[in-house]
């Protein structure tokens, strides 16, 4: 794998808002992460999000509910072991993140920071939302990193994107309360029709603008489906003052 991004690549991810990096990491750091994020999943080692805290269609009412104990992210991970911080600051990564920044790169703690888990029996389906509804900076311009530590598919609820919809004007009445794309409107179901989905191996990786409208339907699998997602800022883009994403603070990687 190139340490930096080809100019082809850079310009997928400047119009399509998204950028599919096969294999890009090793099969032993999957490993180290994955066994980690397993056991402490079995311990329920906190701090934890529940589907239940989520509140999506279908979630658990409760935690106390049927089903309510089903974790949906293991939070805080850079903190969690050795491994998780080695790949959020993995040189090939941090590289090639400078180049779409255009200048240093930081790795925000606050939302994602997590693994994401989705269970085949309570795990929510997520609708079409962007990723910057969980952060305030100065510019709405942040990079989630997706890996994937399995297989993700149609079956188990991949991600799915509408390519290019990070540049697209979208009306505020577009939007529910939540800042998901309301699926009532005719205009937004015309967008879901562009959807497309995106299937992954273990060591794949996704970098996606924080504007690019996502999805992903529930897991039909028999095998709980975990990926292990960051934020990154460039160094100038700060965050708001007295919000999560200013308190949860951030770790200067460079370029
Ligand atoms: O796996 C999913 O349901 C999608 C998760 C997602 O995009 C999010 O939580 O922001």
């Amino acid at each position: 794998m190139a340490t930096t991004l080809s100019e082809k690549q850079i310009e997928q991810f400047r119009t399509g808002g998204y950028l599919v990096l096969r294999d890009m990491a090793g099969a032993a750091m999957c490993e180290a992460m994955l066994s980690t994020a397993q056991s402490h999943l079995r311990a329920a080692v906190p701090p934890l999000e529940y589907e239940a805290d989520v509140g999506y269609p279908g979630a658990p009412q409760s935690v106390d509910a049927p089903g309510g104990q089903t974790i949906r992210r293991l939070r805080g991970v850079f903190h969690r072991e050795a491994s998780f911080e080695a790949w959020a600051q993995h040189p090939s990564l941090v590289a090639k993140l400078a180049q779409l920044f255009g200048e240093d790169v930081c790795l925000s703690l606050a939302h994602h920071n997590c693994v994401m888990t989705k269970h085949p029996d309570f795990g929510t389906a997520t609708g079409w939302h962007r990723d910057i509804r969980y952060w305030s900076f100065t510019r709405p311009d942040l990079i989630s990193v997706w890996l994937a530590l399995g297989p993700e598919n149609a079956a188990n609820g991949a991600l799915r994107f509408i390519p290019g919809s990070h540049r697209m004007a979208i009306a505020q009445a577009q939007l529910d309360e939540l800042d998901f794309l309301r699926p009532d409107l005719p205009q937004n179901q015309a967008l879901f029709k562009q959807g497309i989905s995106l299937e992954l191996k273990r060591g794949d990786v996704v970098f996606f603008h924080s504007g690019l409208f996502h999805a992903a339907s529930r897991n039909t699998t028999a095998s709980v489906k975990m990926s292990l997602v960051y934020a990154y800022h460039g160094k100038t883009n700060r965050p708001v003052e007295g919000t999560k994403s200013a308190a949860a603070g951030e770790i200067l990687l460079g370029s």
